[in-house]
C-alpha cells in the first residue's frame, strides 16, 4: 500500500518541503510538496537523492573498528568500550586538551546533532575544538557578536520585499541560498525584477546567479572590503545616508564616515576592477532604491577581509536605514527563539577566551579557527592533539591545506568518528560510530528557521525505521557524554538537555517561544505546540519578518556599534591592500583561486549518488580564454596547477565567464585516496582543491579561512 510522508529536505538551508511516497521501508518517489506554503512544491535534483543515501551499500550500519587486515564489524558496546577506555587514557597521559574535535556542516541539518553536541563536547573538557564555521560563516556571527551584541542576530534579506538586491559572493542558483533560506531562490530573484526592483551581482564569475541579475560586476577575489568602503564612502560624502528610526540607537556614525574617508572609489579602482563611476552609480542606486539590502555569503566570508566585509555590509544597510525595515536586511523571530533563550541566560557569544597553542590565534564561538587543526595535530610538544572526535565532518576534504591535515590524522594516537561513511577522513579512525541518516530521523530545522526569510515552522517524525539496532546521532552523543563524565565529579549528572529526548525540547521551547502559549512576552500568542506541528505537516507559516529592534540587542549600552573598534583596528590591513598591486605576485603565481559549488553536489559528502554525479566531470578548472591562450591551453587538456602548499593535476575548462586572472575549481573532491570506500565517489574522484589553499591564509581579524585568492600557476602537464 502507498503512503505518503512529508517532511523538509535536510541536505541544504533551503528547508524545501516534500512529499515522500513509500510503501513500507520502500520509497517509491520524491516530489516537492506543492502545499507547504514556504517552498511552494520547489525542490532541487538533490532532494532525491535522499533515496540514495538511504539505500547507499557503502552506508555503514554497524560500528567498525579498524584493524591490520582491514575494517571488522563490532558491537556498539565494544565499541563505546573501547572510545571510552582510549579517550580517557590519552586525557590522563596528555592532559585533556590533547583530545581535539570536529564538527562538521550536517550536524545543523540534524536536529538530535544541535542539541546534544554541545553537552558531549564539554564533558570532553578541551580548549581544541573546532567546526566547518570557520571555513564558512564565522565572519558573519563576528559582526553580529561585535554590532548587535550576539554571535547568532544575523541580518537575513527580506528578499521577498526588497526592490534593491545587491549580492556579494554568492551563487544562490546554485546553493539554493545561505544565511538565507529561501526556496525557490530563483524565481523570489526574479520577483524582485517583477516588481521593478533591481539585481545586482558582485562576483569574479559570470554565475547563474550573475546572468539572471540586471547587473554584473566582475571584481578581484579578496577586494571586496574595499568597494564596500568606497560605497559607504561616496553615501556619506554625497550626503545620501539616512538612518530613518535607527538614528536613535546607533552608535558610531562619525567613526564610520572618518574610517572610510580614505577609500574614494578612484582609490579603490585597481585592486577592486570595479570602474570608479560604477561604483558611484552603485551608491547611489542603493541609496535611492524604495528599499534595499546588501547580501554577502561564502565569497566575501572566506577570504582576506571576511571580517570588515560583514560588517561593512551591515553598516551599508544600517546607514541607508535598511535595516530591520521590510525589504532590508531583517532578523528573524522564529517559533523556537534561539537567539531569545540564549540571550535570556547571557549566553550571546565568547571571544578571545583561550588562545591556540601553535599560532596563538584567539578563541571565537567557543572554538578555535580550524585553519590551525593541520599544525595543532603535527607540531610536536606539550599540548599537542593526540586523539580526534570528527562529528558529521570531512576535514581533509574541506579545510585550508587539507593534506597536513591528512597528514596529520593518519599520526594520531586514536580517532573516532560519527560518521555514515568510510571517507577521506574517517579512514583514520580507529572506530567509527555510524548514525541513522535522513529519512530515518525525526526533523525540525532548529537553525534554518532562525536564517529564514518568513517565519515559518515545520517538524516531521521519522519516516523509516533505524536499521537493527542502529543509534541516532544524539543517541550515541548521549553515551558518549555519560561515558566520558564516568568517573569525574559530573557523574551521573544529567544537564538540562538530558532529561528530555529531541522532540520534547521542541514542544517545550515552541511552547515557551513568541507564538507559543506560555511564552513570556506572548508577542503572538497563538499557542503552538509540538501538537499543532504535527497536526500541520506541510509547516505554518508565521508570517513575513517584523522588526524587532532595539528590543533584541544586547550590547552593552542596549544600540547598535556602527563602528567596534575591533574592525576600526582592522582597516589598517586594508589600507595596505589598497596601496599594494594585488596582481603583481611572486614567484610566478599569478592567477588567483576561488571555488565554486553546483547544484547537484553537496560539499564533500554527496558523490556516492549515482543520478548526481552522472554527466560530465565538474571538478575542472575554469580559466579564462586569455589566460588560456598565454599558456598554450587546450580545453579538456590537464594541467599542473601549484601553490605554495601543494600542486595536483586537473582537467581545464576555457571560458570567458570568468574573470582574467582568476581561475576556479569546486571544493569537496579528491576521493581516489587509499581506503576510501564510496563505490561511486570513487569512479569519478576529482582533486581537492584544499591540497591547493593555505593554512596560513586566513583572516587575520577572525581567523576564518581565506580560500578565496589562493595564488596558483597553472602550466601545461609536460
Ligand atoms: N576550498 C573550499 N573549501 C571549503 C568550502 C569552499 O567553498 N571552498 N566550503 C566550506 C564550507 S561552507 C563548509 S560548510 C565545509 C563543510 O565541511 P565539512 O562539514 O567538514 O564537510 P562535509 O562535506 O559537509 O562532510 C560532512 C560529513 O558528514 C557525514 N554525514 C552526513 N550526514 C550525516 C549524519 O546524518 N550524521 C553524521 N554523524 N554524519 C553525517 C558525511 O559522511 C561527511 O563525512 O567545507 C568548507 N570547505
Ligand atoms: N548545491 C550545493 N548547495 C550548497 C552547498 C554545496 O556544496 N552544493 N553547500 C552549502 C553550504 S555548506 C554553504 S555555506 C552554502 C554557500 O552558499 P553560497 O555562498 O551561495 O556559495 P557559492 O555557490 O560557493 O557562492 C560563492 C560565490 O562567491 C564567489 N566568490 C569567490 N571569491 C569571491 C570574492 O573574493 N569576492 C566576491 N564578491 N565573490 C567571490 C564565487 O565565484 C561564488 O560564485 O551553500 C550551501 N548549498
Ligand atoms: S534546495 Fe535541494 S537540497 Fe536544498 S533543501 Fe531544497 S531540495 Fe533539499
Ligand atoms: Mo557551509
Amino acid at each position: 500500500m502507498t503512503s505518503q510522508h512529508f517532511r523538509s529536505c535536510n541536505l541544504c538551508e533551503a528547508m524545501c518541503g516534500i512529499v515522500v511516497e513509500y510503501d513500507q521501508n520502500t520509497i517509491l518517489s520524491i516530489k516537492g510538496d506543492k502545499d507547504d506554503p514556504f517552498s511552494r512544491g520547489h525542490i532541487c535534483p538533490k532532494a532525491t537523492a535522499l533515496q540514495d543515501i538511504y539505500e547507499d551499500p557503502d552506508r555503514l550500519k554497524h560500528p567498525v573498528r579498524r584493524t591490520a587486515d582491514g575494517w571488522e564489524e563490532i558491537s556498539w558496546e565494544e565499541a563505546f568500550d573501547d572510545v571510552e577506555h582510549n579517550l580517557k587514557r590519552i586525557q590522563e597521559a596528555y592532559g585533556s586538551d590533547s583530545v581535539g574535535v570536529y564538527l562538521g556542516n550536517p550536524n545543523v541539518h540534524n536536529l538530535g546533532s544541535i542539541l546534544y553536541t554541545g553537552p558531549f563536547v564539554r564533558s570532553l573538557r578541551t580548549r581544541n575544538r573546532f567546526s566547518a564555521s570557520s571555513v564558512d560563516q564565522y565572519p558573519h556571527h563576528f559582526a553580529a557578536y561585535f554590532m548587535f551584541g550576539h554571535q547568532l542576530l544575523l541580518p537575513i534579506p527580506d528578499i521577498d520585499r526588497t526592490r534593491f538586491m545587491l549580492i556579494l559572493g554568492a551563487n544562490p542558483l546554485a546553493s539554493n541560498g545561505s544565511l538565507m533560506t529561501a526556496p525557490d531562490v530563483e524565481n523570489r530573484l526574479k520577483a524582485i525584477q517583477k516588481r521593478g526592483g533591481k539585481v545586482i551581482v558582485v562576483d569574479p564569475r559570470r554565475t547563474r546567479t550573475a546572468q539572471l541579475a540586471d547587473q554584473h560586476h566582475f571584481i578581484r577575489p579578496g577586494s571586496d572590503a574595499l568597494l564596500l568602503a568606497a560605497l559607504i564612502h561616496t553615501i556619506f560624502a554625497e550626503g545620501l545616508d539616512n538612518l530613518g528610526r535607527l538614528a536613535d540607537f546607533t552608535d558610531g556614525v562619525e567613526q564610520l564616515r572618518e574610517i572610510v574617508a580614505p577609500f574614494t572609489p578612484e582609490t579603490v579602482t585597481a585592486p577592486t576592477g570595479i570602474p570608479a563611476e560604477d561604483i558611484i552609480q552603485l551608491a547611489r542606486n542603493f541609496a535611492a532604491a524604495e528599499s534595499a539590502v546588501c547580501y554577502g555569503r561564502v565569497g566575501v566570508s572566506t577570504q582576506e577581509f571576511g571580517g570588515l566585509c560583514n560588517w561593512l555590509i551591515n553598516a551599508l544597510n544600517i546607514i541607508t536605514g535598511n535595516l530591520d525595515c521590510p525589504g532590508g536586511a531583517m532578523f528573524t523571530l522564529p517559533a523556537v527563539d534561539v537567539v531569545g533563550f540564549t540571550s535570556l541566560i547571557g549566553s550571546t557569544g565568547s571571544y578571545g577566551r583561550w588562545k591556540s597553542r601553535v599560532r596563538g590565534l584567539p578563541e571565537f564561538m567557543g572554538e578555535l579557527p580550524v585553519a590551525v587543526l593541520g599544525e595543532e595535530l603535527t607540531t610536536p610538544g606539550e599540548g599537542q592533539i593526540k586523539a580526534m572526535v570528527t562529528i558529521a565532518g570531512n576535514p581533509v576534504l574541506s579545510t585550508p591545506n587539507g593534506a597536513q591535515v591528512d597528514e596529520g590524522l593518519a599520526g594520531l594516537e586514536y580517532m573516532v568518528a560519527i560518521d555514515i561513511y568510510i571517507n577521506e577522513t574517517t579512514r583514520h579512525a580507529n572506530i567509527i560510530l555510524p548514525p541513522t541518516t535522513g529519512l530515518e530521523t525525526e526533523h525540525y530545522d532548529l537553525v534554518f528557521h532562525v536564517l529564514a526569510v518568513r517565519n515559518t515552522t515545520k517538524y516531521a517524525g521519522a519516516l523509516m525505521p533505524p536499521s537493527d539496532g542502529a543509534m541516532h546521532d544524539w543517541q550515541i552523543l548521549q553515551e558518549l557524554r555519560q561515558r566520558m563524565q564516568k568517573g569525574t565529579r559530573f557523574e551521573g549528572r544529567q544537564d538540562f538537555f538530558s532529561r528530555f529526548s529531541p522532540s520534547q525540547l521542541i514542544d517545550l521551547a515552541v511552547r515557551y517561544g513568541p507564538y507559543g502559549n506560555w511564552g513570556t512576552p506572548a508577542m503572538i500568542g497563538e499557542g503552538i505546540r509540538l501538537r499543532d506541528l504535527k497536526d500541520n505537516p506541510h509547516g505554518i507559516d508565521l508570517g513575513p519578518l517584523v522588526p524587532v529592534l532595539p528590543q533584541r540587542l544586547t550590547t552593552d549600552n542596549g544600540k547598535i556599534n556602527l563602528a567596534p573598534q575591533i574592525f576600526r583596528e582592522d582597516v589598517a590591513r586594508l589600507i595596505v591592500q589598497m596601496e599594494e598591486s594585488r596582481t603583481a605576485s611572486a614567484n610566478g603565481f599569478d592567477l588567483a583561486l576561488i571555488g565554486r559549488r553546483h547544484v547537484r553536489s553537496n560539499n564533500s559528502w554527496m558523490h556516492n549518488s549515482e543520478r548526481l554525479t552522472k554527466g560530465k566531470n565538474r571538478c575542472t578548472l575554469l580559466i579564462h580564454s586569455d589566460d588560456a591562450a598565454a599558456r598554450n591551453l587546450t580545453d579538456g587538456e590537464t594541467v599542473v596547477v601549484q601553490s605554495r602548499v601543494g600542486c595536483l593535476e586537473v582537467e581545464v575548462e576555457i571560458t570567458d565567464n570568468i574573470m582574467p586572472g582568476v581561475v576556479s575549481l569546486p571544493h569537496g573532491y579528491g576521493h581516489d585516496r587509499d581506503g576510501v570506500q564510496l563505490t561511486v565517489a570513487r569512479q569519478k574522484p576529482g582533486v581537492s582543491i584544499n591540497d591547493l589553499t593555505d593554512d596560513q591564509k586566513i583572516d587575520v581579524l577572525t581567523g576564518n579561512a581565506a580560500f578565496s585568492g589562493v595564488m596558483v600557476k597553472v602550466s601545461t602537464k609536460n
